[in-house]
C-alpha cells in the first residue's frame, strides 16, 4: 500500500464576481472597437458581469449611464471619458455611493481628483512627440519650409489635447516645420476625408504633411489626397496614431508613412485594477500602456503579429 498524497494546492482564493458598469465613448474608430472587445473579453474571462453602455460620442449619455450604474449599486465603474471636463458632479455622486471609478483610454480634469481611483491608458503627449520626432528625422535631408496640416481628434478630449501638445513641443525646436491648418475631424474616417478635402482646396500645392491624431482620420485623409490627384505618402506624407490594422494595410499599400502605437487592449489591466479597487486595495494613479512606433518599412514584417 503506497500512501500517496499531494499537498493540497492552496486553492486560489475564488475571485469575487464583480458587477462592473462600463461607460464607453462609442464606436468611432477601429481603436475603440478593439478597446471594447478587449474589455468585454477580459470581463468574461474573469467571470464578472459587465453592464455596457455605448454613449455614441455624447457626454450626456455617459453621465446618464454612470447614474444608472450608481442606482444599480454596481461594484466598480469604468469610464472612457469622451472629453476632459464636465465630470465633477457625477463623479462626486459615485464617490458618495462608495463606488470606485476607473478611467480608461482618456483622462479627466476635475476639482476633486479623489473622485476617481486610477487612469489606465497611454501617455498622449509622448505619442505626439514620437510623431514629430519621426517627421523631423524623416525629412532632415529636405530644404525649406515643411507645411503641415493637422487633423485633431474629438475637441476637448485628452488624446486630442495632448497629441497636439507633444507634437508642437518637439517642432518648437525646428522652425521650418509649420502647422498651416489644424481642425478637428472627431477621430472618424468620414470626417478625416471631409476636412482633408477642405484643406487641399484651401492650400493647393502647399501641403507636405498630414498629421492625424488617429489612423482612422489618416485613412480618410488618404482617400482625399488620392481623389485630389496626389500620391499619399509621397506628395503628402501621412502620419497617424493608434497602429490599427487599417494603418498597416495602408503602409503596405505604400499610402501611409508611419503610425505611432496606442494600445487599446486594456481589458486585462482593467480587470486587475477593478478587482483591487473593489477590494479597497491601493492602486497607482496611472497604469501606463507600453507602446512603440511603426514606420512603413517594418509594416509587412510586423503585420502578422498585430492583435487589433
Ligand atoms: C486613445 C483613445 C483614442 C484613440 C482613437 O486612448 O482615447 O480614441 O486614439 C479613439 O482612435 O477614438
Amino acid at each position: 500500500l503506497v500512501l500517496a498524497w499531494s499537498t493540497p494546492s492552496r486553492a486560489q482564493a475564488p475571485r469575487k464576481k464583480l458587477v462592473i458598469g462600463f461607460a464607453q465613448t462609442g464606436a468611432e474608430s477601429e481603436w475603440r472597437t478593439a478597446n471594447t472587445e478587449s474589455i468585454k473579453a477580459a470581463a468574461k474571462a474573469a467571470g464578472h458581469e459587465l453592464k455596457f453602455s455605448d454613449a455614441q460620442q455624447k457626454q450626456e449619455n455617459q453621465i446618464k449611464a454612470i447614474r444608472s450604474f450608481i442606482s444599480q449599486k454596481v461594484d466598480v465603474i469604468i469610464l472612457a471619458p469622451l472629453v476632459t471636463t464636465g465630470w465633477d458632479t457625477v463623479l462626486r455622486e459615485a464617490k458618495a455611493a462608495k463606488i470606485p471609478v476607473i478611467l480608461e483610454s482618456r483622462n479627466v480634469v476635475v476639482k476633486d481628483p479623489t473622485t476617481w481611483t486610477t487612469f489606465v491608458g497611454s501617455d498622449f503627449v509622448e505619442e505626439g512627440r514620437r510623431a514629430a520626432r519621426w517627421l523631423v528625422e524623416h525629412t532632415k535631408a529636405t530644404q525649406g519650409d515643411v507645411n503641415i496640416v493637422e487633423l485633431q481628434g474629438t475637441v476637448g478630449s485628452d488624446p486630442a489635447i495632448d497629441r497636439k501638445k507633444g507634437f508642437e513641443e518637439v517642432l518648437k525646436g525646428h522652425p521650418r516645420y509649420k502647422i498651416i491648418r489644424s481642425q478637428t475631424a472627431d477621430f472618424t474616417r468620414a470626417k478625416g476625408k471631409e476636412v482633408m478635402e477642405a484643406f487641399l482646396k484651401a492650400e493647393p500645392g502647399r501641403i507636405k504633411v498630414v498629421y492625424a491624431h488617429n489612423d482612422d482620420m489618416a485613412i480618410g485623409a488618404i482617400q482625399a489626397i488620392e481623389e485630389s490627384g496626389l500620391k499619399p505618402a509621397k506628395d503628402v506624407l501621412v502620419i497617424g496614431v493608434d497602429a490599427v490594422k487599417g494603418a498597416f494595410e495602408a503602409m503596405m499599400a505604400g499610402k501611409m508613412n508611419v503610425t505611432v502605437e496606442c494600445n487599446p487592449l486594456l481589458g486585462p489591466q482593467l480587470m486587475e485594477a477593478a478587482a483591487k479597487a473593489a477590494a479597497g486595495e491601493p492602486l497607482p494613479r496611472w497604469i501606463k500602456s507600453i507602446e512603440g512606433v511603426f514606420p512603413a518599412e517594418v509594416a509587412a514584417k510586423e503585420f502578422p503579429n498585430r492583435k487589433y
